[in-house]
């Protein structure tokens, strides 16, 4: 396979309901969509869903757009290439980056299974053909307002509630949707906002009456000590997100009793190639996994929806309907969810169709990197730099 032109297409659409973690809060989205093209005229599409700021990660939109056209299309433009698990071995010169990443990575998924007539889940081994799906509720203004939206999205029949916590949000709202919901599966997750004061180590122990399915992320990425403590001290399984960029990270947590779940985002780890090592490695080592996610559009969302029919994903994913999200998903027929339950597509590739349409109406900007005419490179990447870009805005 050979890839002949690669492009960046910047795409705003607003959320139906803005989005409040305990670092930002957001109404609309700006995501990067990367198109592949090979030599048969066949596309491949994956999503770069970073934050435009740095809160989650190091990365932005803007400098993943900078990874993605300087380094990332430049080395699988008219490379050639046999199965996408090789596609991260063409850019392995770059350190970190891995939302960029993970769009192109993801990119050349959707383009192989769909040239050889496949499924993406079956090409990255799933054997599901339905996934749970759970919601992740952000930081509301009022206790109210957030027993409102639990209350909508149990009566949308989701299984289960992610509600983000941050010091002073905590134990009061997780008392009272508890109080409102006894028998509804909770999690929480704190994107990494508490300490380890002896007061911010009391409320998260505190935590354990709840009887919640996880806590997330409760203390800094970097800080995989202070997760394998309060993993020692409480029932509740302790989950790590920000923490596993790498498979390296995951050994590190691993061999830390660093937690006993383990979010999987496509996007945090660089692509379904490193996605679908981590669950082998999570799965041998018997913790259990579930795709998290990034508010991604309909082509990242495809993507993750695929990922999470791997057997190790036994646990609801972030990964719920479109429309939770978006009024209008850039891909055909969106992604939806009865009961929470979100069936796995058997055509080829993604299984959706990209609304091109839709993306030129919402674009911001795009930049195009094509092949020469015949030249192709076999094996080592190119030296650092655009081949021939062309942008517009
Ligand atoms: O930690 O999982 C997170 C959104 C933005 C930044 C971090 C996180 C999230 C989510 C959203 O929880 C999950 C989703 O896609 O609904
Ligand atoms: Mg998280």
């Amino acid at each position: 396979m050979r890839i002949v032109e690669a492009s960046l297409h910047l795409v705003r659409l607003p959320l139906v309901h803005a989005f409040q973690t305990s670092s930002h809060r957001k109404t609309h989205l700006d995501h990067i969509l990367v198109r592949l093209v090979e030599e048969s005229g066949a596309e491949g599409w994956g999503e770069i869903a970073s934050p435009s700021d740095p809160f989650y990660c190091p990365e932005t939109t803007e400098t993943c757009w900078h990874i993605a056209e300087r380094y990332l299309l430049p080395s699988v433009v008219d490379a050639v290439w046999e199965h996408p698990a090789e596609l991260p071995r063409l850019w392995r010169k770059v350190r970190g980056n891995r939302f960029a990443m993970a769009g192109v990575d993801a990119a050349g998924w959707a383009l192989w299974s769909e040239t050889r007539g496949v499924p993406l889940a079956k090409a990255l081994g799933g054997t599901r053909s339905e996934v749970v799906a759970g919601v992740s509720l952000g930081i509301e203004p009022t206790y109210d307002a957030l027993l409102d939206q639990v209350r909508r999205q149990v009566d949308a029949g989701y299984p289960r509630v992610k509600l983000k916590i941050a010091p002073g949000w905590d134990t009061e709202p997780v008392r009272l949707v508890r109080e409102a919901f006894p028998d509804l599966a909770i999690h929480v997750d704190a994107n990494g906002a508490y300490g380890e004061t002896a007061e911010e180590l009391a409320v998260l122990r505190g935590l354990d009456d709840f009887g919640l399915l996880m806590i997330e992320q409760p203390f800094a990425p970097r800080n995989l000590v202070a997760h394998a403590a309060l993993q020692r001290g409480v029932r509740t399984p302790v989950c790590l997100d920000e923490s596993v960029d790498t498979i390296d990270d995951l050994r590190t947590a691993l061999a830390l009793g660093a937690g006993r779940v383990l979010n999987i985002k496509v996007s945090r780890m660089g692509g379904l190639t490193a996605a679908v090592a981590a669950h082998d490695l999570a799965r041998e080592h018997g913790v259990d996994v579930w795709c998290g996610g990034m508010h991604e559009f309909g082509i990242g969302r495809a993507a993750n929806v695929a990922l999470s029919s791997l057997p190790g994903f036994t646990l609801p994913s972030d990964v719920s309907a479109s429309a939770k999200y978006y009024a209008r998903d850039v891909v055909q027929p969106e992604v939806v969810a009865d009961q929470g339950v979100v069936r796995v597509p058997d055509g080829p590739g993604l299984g959706h169709t990209v609304d091109a349409a839709f993306i030129g109406e919402n674009r911001l900007k795009e930049t195009t990197i094509t092949a020469p005419a015949t030249s192709a490179r076999r094996g080592s990447p190119p030296a650092a730099g655009p081949a021939t870009a062309g942008s517009a805005a």
